[in-house]
C-alpha cells in the first residue's frame, strides 16, 4: 500500500535530519509522527518513529542521570521566572547585577556566563527570579538553552547600544530559537492552545542596554523589522537609568496580582502575599489556600479595589493587586 506522504511530513523529516541534539531530534520526531497520514500504508513507519522517540528518551534520561550536561532546567523560585538573552556583552550579567543582590562575573570579553545563573530580584515584598544566560550568536548555541526558555515565564532580550550588528545579531538568536520551536512574542499563547510537539510562544519584552550611549533611535528602527512587535524598554545598567522602572515593568509584564488573607474578626496578614495570574477569581485561589475551601466556599470580602472596604463578593470575582480577601466557609 503506499504510503502518501505529504509535503508537511517531508518538511518534518528534513527538520529531524537537521536536529542535532536528542532533544531537537524528539521534538522533530513528534512533529513528524503528528502529520504522518494514519494508515495501514504508514504502519511501518508509525512504528519507526515511535520506536525511535522511545530511544531518545531513554538517551535523554540515561544523560539527565548521569548529569553530562550543565542543566536542562532551572529550579523554579519566588512569583515568576524571568530569562535574559542576547548576544555576548549586551550587559544581560549587569542588569542581574544591578536588580539582584547576586554579583555575577560582568566583563567586556564574551562569553563570561557559560551556565544559567538564577538570581532572586526583590520586588516590594515579593521576590522574581532572574536567570542569566550564556550568550547566543550565529555560531554559538547549545539545544539545552531552549529547553529553559520552554519553561520560563518571560524572556528579556538584551541588545546593547554598542552593538555592531544588531538585527544580524538578534536573527541569528532568533532563527536558533526558531529552530528549536521557540518563538519570542509580544504575548504567550493562551494556556488551552499550547500542544505537546507545537511551538511555543514566549512573552518577550526587548531590553535596549547603555543609551547613554546614545542612538537609540537608530537601534529600534534596525531591530523593529527583527522583532516586529515585541516592546522596547531601554536603560543604561552605567548610569542606573530606568533600572527601577524596568524592575515594575516586570512584574506588570508577568501579570500577577499579590493578594493578603485575613481572617473574620482578626487584622489581615500583610507579611506574606499569595502571588497569582491576573484574572485568578476568588474562588480559585480559595482552592489553592486549601482543597476544601474551593467547594465550601460560601462567600468572600474583599478590602481594595471593590466599591466598599469589605464588600461582599461573588465567587468569580477577579483578584486586583493588593486585595485583601477574607473567605466565609
Ligand atoms: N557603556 C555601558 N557599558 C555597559 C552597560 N552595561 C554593561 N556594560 C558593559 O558591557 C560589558 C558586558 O557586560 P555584561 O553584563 O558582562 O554582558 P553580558 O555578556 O551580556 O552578560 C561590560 O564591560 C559592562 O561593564 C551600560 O549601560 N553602558
Ligand atoms: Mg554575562
Amino acid at each position: 500500500m503506499p504510503a502518501n506522504l505529504t509535503p508537511q511530513y517531508f518538511e518534518a523529516e528534513q527538520k529531524y535530519r537537521e536536529a542535532k541534539t536528542p532533544r531537537e531530534k524528539i521534538h522533530a520526531l513528534k512533529a513528524m509522527y503528528s502529520v504522518i497520514p494514519k494508515h495501514k500504508g504508514t504502519e511501518k513507519l508509525q512504528a519507526d518513529i515511535k520506536r525511535k522517540i522511545s530511544k531518545l528518551n531513554e538517551e535523554v534520561e540515561q544523560t539527565r542521570k548521569t548529569g553530562r550536561r550543565h542543566t536542562d532546567s532551572v529550579k523554579k523560585e519566588g512569583a515568576g521566572q524571568v530569562v535574559l538573552l542576547g548576544p555576548p556583552n549586551s550587559g544581560k550579567s549587569s542588569i542581574v547585577a544591578a536588580l539582584t543582590h547576586a554579583e555575577p562575573e560582568v566583563a567586556e570579553y564574551p562569553f563570561t556566563t557559560h551556565k544559567p545563573a538564577p538570581a532572586m530580584m526583590p520586588f516590594k515584598d515579593i521576590q522574581i527570579q532572574l536567570v542569566d544566560m550564556p550568550p547566543i550568536t550565529e555560531s554559538y548555541y547549545e539545544g539545552w538553552l531552549s529547553n529553559i526558555i520552554r519553561e520560563c515565564d518571560l524572556v528579556l532580550l538584551v541588545i546593547g547600544l554598542d552593538e555592531i550588528d544588531p538585527d544580524g545579531a538578534v536573527g541569528a538568536l532568533l532563527k536558533h530559537l526558531e529552530d528549536s520551536s521557540v518563538v519570542l512574542a509580544p504575548e504567550a499563547d493562551a494556556e488551552q492552545d499550547r500542544l505537546d510537539f507545537r511551538t511555543v510562544r514566549k512573552k518577550t519584552r526587548l531590553i535596549i542596554n547603555k543609551i547613554e550611549m546614545g542612538g537609540i533611535n537608530i537601534m529600534v528602527s534596525l531591530l523593529k523589522p527583527v522583532v516586529g512587535d515585541i516592546p522596547v524598554t531601554a536603560i543604561s545598567c552605567s548610569t542606573g537609568e530606568g533600572l527601577e522602572e524596568l524592575r515594575s515593568a516586570i512584574f506588570q509584564w508577568l501579570s500577577l496580582v499579590r493578594v493578603y488573607t485575613k481572617i473574620p474578626g482578626k487584622h489581615a496578614d500583610m507579611s506574606r502575599p499569595y502571588v497569582v495570574k491576573k484574572g485568578t477569581t476568588i474562588v480559585e485561589i480559595a482552592g489553592t489556600i486549601h482543597k476544601d475551601f474551593k467547594d465550601n466556599l460560601k462567600f468572600a470580602r474583599v478590602w481594595g479595589h471593590t466599591k466598599f472596604e469589605g464588600q461582599p463578593v461573588e465567587k468569580h470575582y477577579e483578584l486586583q493587586d493588593c486585595d485583601v480577601i477574607e473567605l466565609h466557609i
